[in-house]
Order: C-alpha cells, then sequence, then structure tokens
C-alpha cells in the first residue's frame, strides 16, 4: 500500500483548518488534522514545502516508521509547527490502516476499554445569572462535567467568556469561546491577577450553592498566575472540588508545578500548548499533574501521544485530551479513539464544532447521555467533503494577547 497522493487542504468554514489529505495506489484515502490556531499558513508551508514530497512513494502501513523518519531527520525537533504537520501525517496513515482493516480505528489501538467518553462542556458568563443560565444550557444538553469561566469585576474582555448570545439565527451552535478573531492584528484584552484572585472562589461557591456538590466543575487559569498565586488559588478552591485547576502557570518552568503541588491537593491538568513527551516528562515521573492535556494534533500524532499517556498511567495520571474548536473534527476523532482505547481516560473536552464545519467535515461521532463515542465507521470515521470545504477560503485570524493597566503585556 504505498502513499502516491497527498494534498493539504486550508478551509475556514466558522474558522481556519489545516487537514492533510493521503491516498494511496489502493485508493484508501485517510485524514490528518495539522490546524495550529493563528499560525496555520506556517503548518501549510511545512507541509507541502518539506513533508508532502518525502511521503510520495512511502509504504502507508509503516506509521511507526514514519513518524521517527519526519521526526529525526528534521534534525530539528519538537515545536508546535514541526509537530503539527508530523500528527497530521500520523493521523491520516492511522486513519487508512484501519480502514484497510475494515474497523474503526479503536480496535487497532486495543479496542474500547469503556462505553463512552465523559466529555466537559464550557459554562461562562460576565455576571453570575448569565453563568448560571450557561450551566443550565449545558446540563440540557445533556453535559455531566462543566468548565466555569466567568468576569472579573474591572477587568473589560476576558478569556472564556462567550461573546454573543446562545443561539444563532440559522441554528447552528456557535463558537461561544473561539477566541481567535479574524483580521490582521490580534485584539487586546486586559488582565490583573490580583482582582481574578479575589472574585474566583467565590464564583465557585455560587456554583456549588446552586447547582450542589455532585456536578463535575473544571477551570482553566489560561497560564496566567505566578506559582505563588496559583499555589494560593488551588488552596483557596479546595472547598469546591474542582474536577481540576487547568493550566494554573505557563509551565515552561516546570518546577513551577512543584511548587504549587506542595500547596494545595485541587487536581491539577496541563499540557495544551505542549508538543512532546519531553515536556509532560518531569511532571509525570514526579506526580506534579493529574491530568495529561496535550492534544493529538499538537503533540505529534496518535502515535506520540500515546506513548505520552501509556507513560502517564504508570503514575495514576490521566488523559484530559485538548478539544477546543480549533482541534478539527479530524483530531477529535483521532482523540475519541485513543481515549476509547486507553485504560487512564480521565475527560475529553467538548465544545462543539459550528454547522458549517459539520458540513465539510461528515462526521461518525455520537454524543449521548453526555459520553462521546467515534463511531462504528471503518477509519477515524471522518470525511472531508471537497465541495463544502472549497466554499469557504483561508481566513487571517490571531488570537488575542493581555495587558495589564500599567501596559505591561501578560501571558493570554
Ligand atoms: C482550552 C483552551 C483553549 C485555547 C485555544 C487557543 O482549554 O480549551 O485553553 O480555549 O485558548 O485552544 O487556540
Ligand atoms: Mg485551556
Amino acid at each position: 500500500m504505498i502513499i502516491d497522493k497527498a494534498e493539504v487542504i486550508v478551509t475556514s468554514p466558522d474558522r481556519n483548518f489545516v487537514t492533510l489529505k493521503l491516498t494511496t495506489n489502493e485508493g484508501h484515502t485517510g485524514l490528518g488534522d495539522a490546524t495550529l490556531n493563528g499560525r496555520e499558513l506556517a503548518v501549510v508551508a511545512y507541509l507541502q514545502d518539506h513533508v508532502v514530497p518525502l511521503l510520495i512513494g512511502r509504504d502507508a502501513h509503516r506509521v511507526e516508521d514514519t513518524w521517527q523518519f519526519l521526526y529525526r531527520s528534521a534534525y530539528w525537533r519538537r515545536g508546535p509547527v514541526t509537530m503539527a504537520a508530523i500528527a497530521a501525517v500520523d493521523m491520516a496513515l492511522w486513519d487508512i490502516k484501519a480502514k484497510a482493516a475494515g474497523m474503526p480505528l479503536y480496535q487497532l489501538l486495543g479496542g474500547a476499554s469503556r462505553t463512552g467518553l465523559l466529555a466537559y462542556g464550557h459554562a461562562s458568563g460576565k455576571e453570575l445569572p448569565e453563568l448560571f443560565d450557561s450551566v443550565r444550557a449545558h446540563l440540557d444538553q445533556g453535559y455531566r462535567a462543566i468548565r466555569i469561566q466567568t468576569g472579573v469585576p474591572g477587568l473589560k474582555a476576558i478569556y472564556g467568556i462567550a461573546s454573543q448570545a446562545a443561539d444563532t439565527a440559522d441554528g447552528s451552535i456557535r463558537y461561544d469561546h473561539e477566541p481567535a478573531r479574524r483580521g490582521a492584528f490580534p485584539t487586546e484584552e486586559d488582565w490583573d491577577t490580583r482582582s481574578y484572585m479575589r472574585h474566583l472562589p467565590g464564583v465557585f461557591e455560587a456554583v456549588r450553592n446552586e447547582f450542589g456538590p455532585e456536578l463535575p466543575l473544571l477551570h482553566d487559569g489560561h497560564h496566567r498566575m505566578t506559582p505563588i498565586q496559583a499555589a494560593r488559588l488551588g488552596k483557596d478552591l479546595e472547598p469546591y472540588d474542582l474536577f481540576w485547576l487547568e493550566d494554573c502557570t505557563p509551565a515552561e518552568n516546570q518546577e513551577a508545578l512543584r511548587l504549587v503541588r506542595q500547596h494545595t491537593t485541587t487536581p491539577l491538568a496541563i499540557g495544551e500548548i505542549f508538543n512532546t513527551v519531553w515536556d509532560f516528562k518531569d511532571l509525570i515521573r514526579d506526580q506534579l499533574i493529574d491530568y495529561v492535556r496535550g492534544a493529538v494534533t499538537h503533540m505529534g500524532g496518535i502515535t506520540a501521544l500515546k506513548k505520552t499517556i501509556d507513560y502517564a498511567a504508570q503514575y495514576q495520571i490521566k488523559s484530559g485530551f485538548h478539544g477546543p474548536t480549533d482541534i478539527s473534527p479530524v483530531g477529535m476523532a483521532a482523540q475519541m479513539h485513543l481515549g476509547l482505547s486507553i485504560h487512564n481516560f480521565g475527560i475529553q473536552e467538548y465544545m462543539q464544532h459550528g454547522s458549517k464545519t459539520d458540513q465539510v467535515f461528515e462526521q461518525s461521532f455520537t454524543w449521548r447521555d453526555g459520553l462521546l463515542h467515534p463511531g462504528a465507521n471503518p477509519g477515524l470515521g471522518v470525511e472531508l467533503n471537497i465541495d463544502e470545504a472549497g466554499k469557504y477560503p483561508y481566513e487571517q485570524a490571531y488570537l488575542p494577547y493581555n495587558r495589564l493597566a500599567d501596559g505591561t503585556v501578560h501571558d493570554w
């Protein structure tokens, strides 16, 4: 089974997506997600100029060998652009292999370890009433775990807050947390860690009072605190029994988590911007985190994320794969197959794509009673409708950035 065609498809239904499509001489096709929010075209160039020419003529069955070849022969290792490109090839090859075997991919990864994947949705509101409505709307949609993000008094624009009303005119689901804005320059948001830390515990207290002790609640700190601030927030949130506190520090400095860990029993999740097992190694080995937030799309594909999560299993650390809308339906499907098969599955982030995206990417997954399942179609279970994709050309979009009150740029 030889790869004889490799195409890079850029499409922007609701938002930008980069997809690699491989075709073999036997007519099997495979899809891989290479979307890197705000830096999409860098991955397109990496794939088109440096990877596609190397793929033509290769044995499509050699998934591991192709991964090692692309990783090691580049010499320049790691980094989001390189690893998103390798991820796309890896996913597409697994898709092809599973289609050739006539099985949904999870069967090749060891078979199902559970009936479905617990998924969390994203409730948000500037003020409590709006936040409560959003929690209720998510409960109505069947979510059994919910992330809570809230406005902070004195701050105008803040990460994770829905910017529009819940339903769009055409009935499609909107991307209410999609932070990347179309346009030629990133938008500016404001930030004040002390105000945020003063405000957040009261919000969780109110949510617990309203919705009771059972509902698993999550929160994303989005890399903004120093280690000692994060330690303090983790302690302050302990009474509200969070499922996890995510990205409490930037964590390029892995020692930061050691300090946080010494002070709080609030479970910690990190890694949506990590690219390889090396970013996780110390955090896993020293048991400084509880959940691995890597995404197949940014961690070099199924091959690499499986190795990372299997390593984490030895330390009772579970998966919490990154699943915002900037992970395409192809990337989401790949991590659903992985999540279904591993033993140490924790939770899957699930934001829901818009209706245009769902027309471009025809998907087999199901979402029932708060559980995701990748479906029974052979391969990943996603096909790309090229005519639909062609309707939506790339549009420049950037993630925002933060400034403090005195004008200093801060982690976003
Ligand atoms: C999450 C993430 C996202 C990121 C986004 C950036 O937990 O889902 O933090 O909201 O901000 O993926 O592209
Ligand atoms: Mg996050």
